[in-house]
């Protein structure tokens, strides 16, 4: 299927052997789904380095934090309490583990192309037993003179949503968890509308329900309520499983346009876009019959998860079409592609009442 990204020549603009690991123990297994931002005139990218340690053969061996530091569970892969049929998640005597732990890590780069480590920045580990797995695809909202940083939390008490902020990009501020399992895609809009602020998040039902996109409004950007779904999951297309928020929406004459992902039974994950009143966002104008983006690049169709495009984080150029997004390609890769939003309004289909 063709797709509208004009995909970076350069692509795959970051692989796991870039990186050095955060120990000595531990390798980089995929490096993915990269928050983005602006700051101090460089584009930074804040990326999830998920890692474990070299796997011994007839042996699954995966890091998990606990209070005395990094912990590593080795199972036998012939072990009959082991269900190791996915490679990112698996089941051992009925407990779910991730088979890597996340961290978040800055890069930064002059061309938004060639991105390096700088240095006295922080790694962002997993603090505290609500990110005992993990802490995984960061979304970065600007507002009010700070950056807010929304992430997934993960830990054997569930999957939900972190918060951190930051002015400097050194220090931060924890807020804690303020979306509570089952629940993550979290992008906060980067205005208030009618004096109150907005976010997407993807909560789960496991019985009646499913993986959709939800609203909610807050004061203070840190306490939500309100809660509204805005986009279900449409059974017979590319986006039948699962959906849920990219980065924050831009805000455009014609409305809201969130850039989101989509996954099919296959677990394939595809882009595609909604576009929500300027107004009242939890209003859903129109969205995209089709996808925007399918994988379709060889690092796309394979690495440690493949045929996966996801995507957190996007800039969007002064001239107001260009629009730059970073995405994981395949679990395993960054990458880059751009976009003319224009483009991506001829593809939308207007919900007509
Ligand atoms: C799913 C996938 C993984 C992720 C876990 C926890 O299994 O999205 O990449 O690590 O959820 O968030």
């Amino acid at each position: 299927m063709n797709d509208i990204a004009k995909r970076f020549t350069e692509n795959p603009l970051l692989s796991p052997a870039d990186l050095k690991s955060s120990s000595e123990g531990l390798e980089i297994t995929c490096l993915l789904n990269p928050g983005v931002f602006k700051f101090e005139n460089k584009t930074w990218l804040i990326v999830r380095v998920a890692e474990r340690p070299g796997q011994k053969e007839g042996i699954i061996s995966f890091p998990i934090l606990t209070e005395s530091g990094t912990e590593i569970i080795e199972i036998q892969l012939d072990d009959a309490d082991l269900i190791a049929t996915d490679a990112r998640v698996i089941n051992y005597k009925k407990v779910d583990y991730l088979t890597t732990l996340s961290h978040l890590r800055l890069l930064c780069s002059d061309d938004g192309i060639r991105f390096y480590e700088p240095e006295g920045y922080p790694l962002l580990m997993g603090e505290g037993i609500l990110q005992s797995f993990g802490i995984e695809d960061c979304r970065v909202t600007f507002l009010d003179d700070k950056y807010y940083l929304t992430f997934t939390a993960v830990s054997g008490n569930g999957v939900g949503v972190g918060m951190r902020s930051t002015h400097d990009w050194k220090q931060f501020e924890s807020h804690g968890m303020i979306m509570p399992p089952h629940n993550k895609d979290c992008a906060i809009f980067e205005e208030k509308i009618n004096g109150k602020y907005f976010a997407l998040h993807r909560p789960s039902s496991v019985d009646i329900g499913g993986n959709f996109i939800w609203l909610a409004e807050s004061p203070d950007a840190i306490h939500w309520g309100n809660h509204k779904c805005i986009a279900r999951t449409r059974e017979g297309h590319w986006d039948s499983a699962r959906v849920g928020a990219g980065a924050s929406p831009i805000k455009t004459e014609k409305g809201w346009l969130e850039i989101y992902h989509g996954a099919n039974s296959q677990h394939q994950y595809c882009l595609g876009a909604l576009l929500l009143d300027l107004d009242d966002p939890s209003k859903v104008l129109a969205r995209t019959e089709d996808p925007i983006m399918v994988p379709t690049a060889p690092y796309e169709l394979s690495g440690f998860f493949g045929n996966v495009v996801f995507t957190n984080g996007h800039l969007l150029d002064p001239d107001g079409d260009t629009l730059t997004l970073y995405y994981g390609a395949s679990d395993e890769f960054v990458c880059g592609a751009h976009f003319s939003i224009n483009e991506i309004f001829t593809m939308l289909k207007y919900n007509h009442a």
